[in-house]
């Protein structure tokens, strides 16, 4: 079995105690740092989901499978970020009020910073309210980004750019969105400026926003 295979079944089947171990191993062995990710992590993460929708597993077995992806980023991580943090400004990022999920989005602010960002990160669930007080405390920022992950809460994300361009907001930042169920149309009826299917191009959107 090749090692980017077995760091997939690890994290579907939330083996928390082996991963670093394994993504270590794939590194070693030569795997590029985006297939781990990309083919073993991410690819684990939508067998988990299908799984999880065909009543095969449950939320808890969700819950230690997010457990161990996040482990093995922690290892991937300086294999993935550049050095150069900071140089293009600031972004600040979060996923919306009633929402959870936050393997996206860190995903994302992971590709934001080794574009050459400093991330400002506002964690989950944050209210519209909260991602407007981060715009106003940090005026030399340009850039959010707002996840979301649930159809249930498109809405949130929809309400948080809202809340944004009614505070006033639009003249210093640009909103990027995104998120599995986000699609470009949805982007656009709720005013977004752009919207990206995942966190590299979400990287190099962020660059040219701001060139
Ligand atoms: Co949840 N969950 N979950 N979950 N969960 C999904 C999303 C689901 C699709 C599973 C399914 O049924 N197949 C489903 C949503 C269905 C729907 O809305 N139609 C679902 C559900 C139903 C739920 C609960 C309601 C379950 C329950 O309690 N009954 C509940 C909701 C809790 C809440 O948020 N209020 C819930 C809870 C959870 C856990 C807490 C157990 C856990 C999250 C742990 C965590 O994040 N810390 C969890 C997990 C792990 C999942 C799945 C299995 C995996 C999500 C993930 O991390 N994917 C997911 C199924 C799936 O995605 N196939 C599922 C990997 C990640 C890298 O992908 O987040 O899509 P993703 O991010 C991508 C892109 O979307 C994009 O880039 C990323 C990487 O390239 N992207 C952006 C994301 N944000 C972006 C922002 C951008 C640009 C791109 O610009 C700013």
């Amino acid at each position: 079995m090749s090692k980017i295979k077995e760091v997939a079944n690890a994290v579907e089947l939330g083996k928390v105690k082996l991963i670093e171990g394994l993504v270590q191993e794939a590194l070693d062995a030569g795997d590029d740092p985006n297939a781990i990710l990309n083919e073993g992590m991410i690819g684990a993460m939508s067998v988990v989901g299908a799984k999880f929708q065909a009543n095969e597993i449950f939320v808890p077995e969700m819950l230690v499978a997010a457990k161990t992806m996040k482990k093995g980023v922690e290892v991937l991580k300086p294999h993935l970020a550049g050095d150069s943090v900071g140089k293009r400004g600031k972004y600040i990022i979060g996923t919306v009020a009633g929402d959870l999920h936050d393997i996206g989005k860190n995903l994302v602010a992971l590709m934001i910073e080794s574009a050459g960002f400093e991330v400002i990160d506002l964690g989950v669930d944050v209210p519209a309210d909260k991602f407007v007080q981060a715009v106003k405390a940090n005026p030399d920022c340009k850039l959010v980004g707002a996840s979301a992950l649930l159809t249930t809460t498109m809405d949130s994300l929809k309400n948080t750019v809202q809340t944004i361009i009614d505070a006033g907001c639009k003249e210093q930042v640009k909103i990027m969105v995104g998120g599995a169920p986000i699609t470009q149309a949805f982007a656009d009826e709720i005013g977004a400026d752009a919207y990206t299917p995942d966190a590299g191009a979400a990287a190099v959107k962020a660059v040219t926003l701001v060139s």
